[in-house]
């Protein structure tokens, strides 16, 4: 039986209506892996899953992988980690924002997840319309669509994917800015360096390979991808944003908007995404994340 699949007008997002992905047939699991790989971005709607259901439903794509903050995670399913602005007994049931800037997740660890899973328990409401948004990207399409020469400028390239650039560039702002007092510059720098320790920077391919389909896909986080190798930081700080304006043109951007029992499974490599986060307290969004390991990029 094919799948009933309703296309979106973007290279991904594309939705998969009529299917339990708790009692899926071999035939249908096919049929959803080859869109996600082909698409990077696929909706599976109408879904009623306990976490244990979502987290076998992930598993057939491989092995799971844990949130490093075990706060965030469903008490006793650590490969559950919650995406929510609720407060239960005045703590955080989850992580309110994660992720309002584009990015592909934890880009700045040496193996970035492979893909991840995002099912909506609650979506904030106003008005009858639901808030919340994500905007996802295809830096596969992306690619394919740079000119030749721009292809042959960047194909090689390497980048520094940094957790800290954040603080970093802050910091360098002020001091440039020159009206920030030297010691919150010191505070800043300090700042930047404590996390730098922490979560040291790696270096990944501006250009990276789906290791399933051999797509090349531009792999650029705002912001956390800092600078590209060898290259003088405002030449490479230049680059990056025009190659991160070129993802996020319209034509291969998708937004999706959120409906209860959506499934969005993103892949990594081949997207980006970036949660909109127009909504607060009392509108609760609550939703259940499993992540996928990856492989080394190349
Ligand atoms: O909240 C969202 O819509 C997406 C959050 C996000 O970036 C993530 O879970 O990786
Ligand atoms: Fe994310």
């Amino acid at each position: 039986m094919k799948l009933d699949i309703e296309y979106a007008q973007a290279p991904l997002g594309h939705k998969i209506h009529g299917v339990d992905v708790a009692h899926l047939d071999d035939d249908q699991f096919r049929q959803i892996e080859d869109l996600w790989n082909r698409h990077g971005v696929v909706v599976i709607a109408g879904q009623k899953l306990s976490p244990d259901e979502h987290i076998a439903f992930t598993r057939r794509f491989g092995d799971l992988e844990k949130f490093v903050i075990d706060a965030y995670n469903l008490p006793g399913k650590p490969e559950i980690f919650v995406v929510s602005n609720i407060i239960e007994n005045g703590k955080p049931i989850g992580m309110a924002d994660a992720g309002r800037m584009w990015h592909s997740d934890m880009c700045f660890t040496p193996v970035p997840p492979r893909g991840s899973f995002l099912y909506a328990l609650e979506v904030p409401m106003l008005n009858g319309q639901p808030l919340g948004d994500t905007y996802f990207a295809s830096t596969a399409a992306a690619y394919d669509a740079l000119p030749e020469a721009t292809r042959r400028r960047i194909d090689g390239l390497r980048a520094v994917n940094s957790f800290s650039a954040r603080v970093a560039v802050a910091a360098e702002r002020a001091e440039k800015a020159g009206n920030v007092d030297p010691a919150t510059i010191a505070h800043m720098k300090a700042e930047r360096d404590k996390t730098k320790a922490e979560v040291p920077d790696v270096e990944h391919p501006l250009v990276r390979t789906h290791p399933i389909t051999g797509r090349k896909c531009l792999y650029v986080s705002d912001l956390i991808t800092s600078d590209i190798v060898g290259m003088p930081a405002e030449e490479g700080r230049a680059l990056l944003k025009t190659l991160l304006e070129h993802v996020t043109r319209p034509q291969f951007v998708y937004r999706h908007r959120w409906q209860v029992g959506d499934l969005v499974m993103w892949d990594n490599c081949s997207s980006m995404h970036q949660a909109v986060g127009d909504f607060q307290l009392p509108l609760r969004r609550r939703m259940h994340r499993t992540t996928l390991k990856g492989t080394p990029p190349f």
